[in-house]
């Protein structure tokens, strides 16, 4: 990771005088595709230590990083008030940005990367894999739970920081793009995971078809509603604050609950290689839906919980498209640790697709036992 730039945005804001302390560490963290995270650790006189996150953003991703800043602090802020006046504890039950020292809420560098800073929450853990159903159940009710403190809060009020993110039909149309315009060989290696993507083009725009329809709300939603981005609490292990407020837009609640399951709910890791360890995990299934229906508590419409089981499809379709469509074009958007990470990534989100497409019936009947 190239930040040759960190020791100037370290010192645009407050860390040390926050502690009257120095610092003492600062590492790349976090399991990111996207952002730069590191980790700042700042020592006080009598052991007493404070962390912060700091992030530089991706901006070749984020094209204009003022407006996202500008929703997170709405939206962290909104949150923050309700926690308060719900008795809990604003600092560990939502994001805050710490702002610069001249008051900013990022940092704008020499080399026009833009960074910001939140304080730590301690006690936190976050996971990167589901270790127990309980566990994913509280992700579950955490994410409902934002969706419904969430609920009128006023949508206009939010930039569209990536347009389109989640339309899936128009992702269907960048992938097509991706297979006419990208690299050959590439796509000779993925012969049979574009003939998969391409063969399901008609389901593609389902859920945004119902929007525009009116058929279904346009809500203010989290949109990367991976388990690692939420952390729970370390003594009780309940969950306790969702992060990674970058994406927060207007959108469907659908596929907020797709992506919890599409990542949470398969057997294998994103990237697993080895596809016989993939599959949707029903039980798993079960215990997300259940706790996130409880998490929305009625705030979901009846056509909106009947269509979870295509959420999650669709998420996964979405995802894998996505992951393809970069392997075809020279892994531009999403990190890549290995080679071809971003085909195998695809390949653990088509299987899901056709583990889904079999489990179809066990998917209706359970959301139908919680609705
Ligand atoms: P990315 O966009 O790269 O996924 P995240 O905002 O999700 O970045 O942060 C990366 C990781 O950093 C998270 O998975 C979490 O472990 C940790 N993290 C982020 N913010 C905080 C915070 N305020 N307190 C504790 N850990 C955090
Ligand atoms: C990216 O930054 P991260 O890892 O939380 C991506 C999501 C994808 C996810 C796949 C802004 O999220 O949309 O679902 O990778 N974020 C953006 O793991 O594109
Ligand atoms: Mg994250």
């Amino acid at each position: 990771m190239n930040c040759e730039r960190i020791d100037e945005a370290i010192a645009a804001f407050p860390i040390e005088t926050a502690v009257n302390g120095s610092l003492v560490e600062k590492s790349p963290y976090g399991n990111g595709h996207i952002n730069d995270t590191f980790l700042l650790r700042c020592q006080a006189p009598g052991h007493h230590e404070k962390r912060f996150i700091l992030q530089r953003m991706n901006r070749h991703i984020f094209k204009n990083p003022e407006q996202l800043m500008e929703n997170m602090v709405h939206v962290t802020k909104y949150l923050r008030n309700s926690l308060i006046c719900q008795g809990k504890d604003p600092d560990r039950g939502t994001l805050n940005v710490l702002q610069t020292r001249d008051g900013a809420d990022w940092y704008l560098d020499g080399a026009q990367d833009y960074w910001r800073v939140f304080p730590f929450i301690e006690k936190s853990v976050c996971l990167e894999k589901v270790e127990s159903e309980k566990d994913f159940y509280d992700s579950a009710v955490a994410f409902g739970n934002f969706q419904k403190m969430l609920a009128d809060f006023p949508v206009s009020t939010l930039h569209e920081v990536i347009p389109n993110f989640h339309n899936t039909a128009s992702r269907f149309r960048d992938f097509q793009k991706a297979v006419q315009e990208g690299d050959k060989e590439r796509a000779s290696l993925a012969e049979k995971e574009i003939a998969f993507a391409l063969s399901r083009e008609n389901e593609a725009g389902i859920l945004t078809g119902l929007l525009a329809k009116g058929e279904l709300p346009l809500r203010v939603t989290h949109n990367d509603t991976k388990l690692n981005n939420i952390l729970f609490d370390a003594d009780t292990h309940k969950a306790l604050c969702i992060i990674d407020l970058d994406t927060v837009m207007p959108g469907l609640s659908l596929y907020d609950f797709g992506d919890s399951i599409r990542f949470g709910a398969s057997t294998g890791a994103e990237d697993e290689q080895d596809l016989s360890k993939v599959e949707l995990d029903l039980a798993l299934f079960e215990a997300f839906t259940k706790g996130y229906l409880e998490g929305c508590a009625g705030s979901l419409t009846e056509k909106e919980v009947g269509l979870l089981p295509m959420g999650a499809k669709l998420m996964a379709y979405e995802c894998g498209m996505r992951f393809l469509g970069d392997f075809l074009t020279g892994d531009h958007y999403f990190k890549i640790h290995r080679e071809n990470h971003n085909l195998d990534r695809a390949r653990t989100q088509f299987k899901l697709v056709a583990d889904m497409e079999s489990k179809w019936g066990e998917m209706i009947r359970i959301v139908q036992k919680y609705k």
